[in-house]
């Protein structure tokens, strides 16, 4: 419901029109697409009310009088509180306006992306830099033909371009890559329709945006079939899913994947501003490259007051690997953010431990390294108003053989710009020589002589503004990180003796490696 929230705030704030309330009354949970309480808070002119009470979460009304009130009066104001994990949310974009009837809504906007990288391979000597311009359209539209029908229908068209790209990289590990052939893309990214209390529950068939609150677990379109149960303060979901069983792009190709998702979900609300949630994954791949994890997992996590949010999850891998092997892997990640709204720039200081286990014996019959599932994006919000890569911009790994330490500074320099600066620092839990699915290609430990651990510390700088240049709907995030390598990193150097042409290898300090991304929200 935090989007809808969100709306009910847009409606607030902008125009207190009819169209709006209508709207609301129609379809509070139809318009659940992802607006951000605390972006629109910053956008707001005046936004001053910090420290009033946070209201109390009122649950949706259907009944005819509520409809008909809610046309003439706008909601009261409620909560900030996030959605609940597991809650598939209908578009990840911020800020959008509806033109609407009762039965239908559409809306368009556009996320575009200019993404830089540079020394992907931490090593200066390569060339392999890159600027890539992403610019997109999106649309949707939601239709519902009757109180128990709803279809959704989303729509992209993005071309990428490179800008700077170097045709063939030589990676760190020997292989070779090309740059890839970039299509016109025109993929269906949502395309679904939800049967509403069918017995006591709803249906929803087709493809989904699957999104937890974190992007910890996914962050991705599904095409799925899900059922959904609500009793009191419990809601369960149970789904059947899989990445691409068809091709739904109109025009590039996609690659069909063959790895079935199976998701139980429950989760419960009733205690006021704190989110509890259970869940269990089970991915087999029937290609078999990579095996059958089961993911079992609680998390909790909340916002008892407008100055403390706090996050936290505990998970378990079970399953098999890719080699058959038996999984025994665990993470935990904590955190939270504490704000100061009445100090100048309403400054605010978050601390986070992300920890995921790794495998310290690779000849016996268990694997301990943790791994998510495949599915997640590791993208979510601290104190300002961007989503930002919560590991780190520039390694971005995923939580598997790792610890991260996680430290961030937050100011607000004016009502709609939001500045966050987030230290990282990584340790290996096992000697590795790769991360998996980071960012970067650089390998670790390739200096036999100094094994090392510590795989590095970084920096990364997040800006984001909304109402740019005084236009409602433009925002502009700007997501620069630096990654400093530490002791596992180092390169080879390679010298000739001019005399005898005899090769001699020695080892450096890797060189520091960059990513910036701009980020165009209209
Ligand atoms: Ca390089
Ligand atoms: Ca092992």
């Amino acid at each position: 419901m935090k989007n809808c929230k969100g709306l009910k705030r847009i409606c607030r704030r902008a125009t207190h029109s009819l169209v709006c309330s209508t709207l609301v009354a129609a379809a509070p949970e139809a318009l659940a697409l992802e607006v951000d309480p605390e972006a629109l808070l910053a956008a707001a002119p005046a936004a001053g009310s910090t420290d009033a009470a946070p209201p109390l979460d009122r649950p949706p009304r259907h009944d005819d009088a509520a409809l008909r009130v809610a046309q003439f009066q706008l909601p009261p104001p409620t909560s900030t509180e996030p959605a609940i994990p597991g809650d598939p949310v209908y578009s990840r974009y911020p800020e959008r306006p509806f033109i609407s009837r009762l039965s239908y809504q559409f809306s368009y906007g556009s996320e575009s992306d200019v993404t830089y990288r540079r020394n992907v391979d931490l090593d200066k000597r390569l060339k392999d830099n890159s600027l890539i311009l992403s610019p997109q359209i999106n649309g949707s539209i939601i239709y519902r033909p009757t109180d128990r029908v709803e279809m959704m229908l989303e729509m992209i068209f993005q071309q990428d371009f490179a800008s700077q790209e170097e045709k063939i990289v030589t990676l760190p590990n020997g292989q070779t890559q090309l740059a890839p052939r970039r299509y016109l893309m025109m993929p269906i990214d949502q395309a679904w329709v939800t049967f509403k209390e069918v017995g006591p529950v709803d249906l929803t068939f087709g493809r989904r945006n699957y999104e937890d609150d974190r992007h910890w677990l996914y962050d991705t379109s599904l095409d799925t079939a899900m059922a959904r149960f609500k009793e009191g303060a419990f809601q369960a979901e149970f789904s059947y899913s899989r990445k691409d069983r068809f091709d739904w792009d109109l025009w590039g190709p996609t690659q069909k994947t063959r790895n079935d998702t199976y998701m139980a979900y429950l989760g419960y609300r009733g205690i006021e501003d704190i989110r509890l949630g259970g869940y269990t994954i089970y991915r087999e791949d029937q290609a078999g490259r990579e095996g059958q994890p089961l993911h079992l997992g609680l998390c909790a996590s909340g916002k008892p007051t407008d100055r403390f949010n706090f996050w936290s999850e505990l998970a378990m891998l079970r399953g098999k690997d890719e080699t058959k092997k038996q999984f025994r892997g665990y993470a935990v990640d904590l955190g939270g953010t504490y704000r100061f709204p009445h100090l100048p720039y309403a400054p605010s200081i978050t601390l986070g431990f992300a920890y995921g286990s790794g495998d310290g014996n690779p000849n016996d019959r268990r694997n301990r390294e943790f791994r998510q599932t495949g599915l997640q994006s590791n993208e979510g919000r601290l104190a300002g108003i961007p989503k930002l890569k919560y590991y780190g911009e520039a390694l971005d790994p995923e939580l598997s053989n790792l610890q991260i330490f996680t430290l961030g500074v937050g100011f607000r320099p004016a009502a709609n710009i939001s500045v966050d600066l987030v230290y990282h620092r990584y340790k290996l839990n096992h000697l590795a020589d790769t991360l998996r699915n980071s960012a970067l290609t650089a390998e670790m430990n390739q200096d036999a002589s100094r094994p090392s651990k510590q795989v590095g510390d970084a920096l990364d700088i997040v800006v984001g503004f909304r109402n740019l240049f005084g236009i409602r709907r433009l925002g502009l995030d700007l997501r620069a990180g630096w990654f400093f390598p530490g002791r596992a990193f180092r390169n080879e150097v390679i010298t000739t003796n001019p005399v005898t042409r005899r090769q001699t290898s020695s080892y450096r300090n890797a060189d520091l490696g960059v990513s910036v991304i701009a980020k165009f929200w209209y």
